[in-house]
């Protein structure tokens, strides 16, 4: 039984990203904005108990399984947590940490270099108008840079995210006012490589 879903704790400190990512924006961030969907959709779970059993994942890929009249309530709910916890579990206070091993070459493969990367993602994420994401996903087998609006997520059962970038305004703006270029710049400080790497792996291996 997934439901009813517990938010997970913020795997590090709330002020562990600082000077980059704020301590009062963490707070906000983590402790509102997450929690909300958190309890949001565990509310709207309440009244389907056939959708209790499913993981997060199952209710983002298996949208055929959800009822019409809360479907559009319970993907934006679902992907709101999943995405918040992927955003926070991408992040992490060690500087100037590079993408390793398998992880990099595939990335030198797809992008040409790691600064190729970094350019192109953050156009993805400056360009994304209005609030949504940035995204490094595995897509059959390929990586590739993508934006989405709001809380989509680009995962199916040939779909995975690896990376991802929170563009709402309330990720940022407590710091940076309107200034979100400035934020991913200073985001690419922050990426947890040594977590993207372990998750490529694990998607890489098995197809192997
Ligand atoms: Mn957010």
């Amino acid at each position: 039984m997934n439901y009813p879903f517990q938010a997970e704790a913020l795997p590090y400190d709330y002020n562990a990203l600082e000077p980059y990512l704020s301590e009062e924006i963490l707070h906000y961030h983590h402790d509102k904005h997450y929690v909300t969907y958190v309890n949001k959709l565990n509310e709207l779970l309440k009244n389907y108990p056939n959708l209790q059993n499913m993981t997060l994942e199952e209710l983002l890929i298996h949208t055929d399984e959800l009822p019409n009249e809360a479907k559009t309530s319970i993907l934006n709910n679902a992907g709101g947590v999943y995405n918040h916890e992927l955003y926070f579990a991408c992040m992490n206070s060690s500087d100037c940490e590079l993408p390793t091993d398998k992880l990099a070459l595939a990335m030198n493969a797809a992008f040409g270099s790691v600064d190729q990367f970094k350019a192109e993602f953050t156009a993805a994420a400056i360009n994304q108008f209005g609030s949504g994401y940035a995204w490094l996903i595995l897509s059959n087998g390929k990586l590739e840079i993508i934006a989405t609006p709001n809380q989509d997520v680009p995962i199916s059962p040939t779909v995975t995210p690896l990376l991802c970038i929170d563009v709402w305004e309330h990720a940022y703006y407590l710091q940076y006012q309107n200034r979100r270029p400035d934020y991913v710049e200073n985001w690419f400080n922050l990426i947890n490589w040594d977590f993207v790497g372990a998750r490529y792996m694990s998607l890489n291996n098995q197809g192997e």
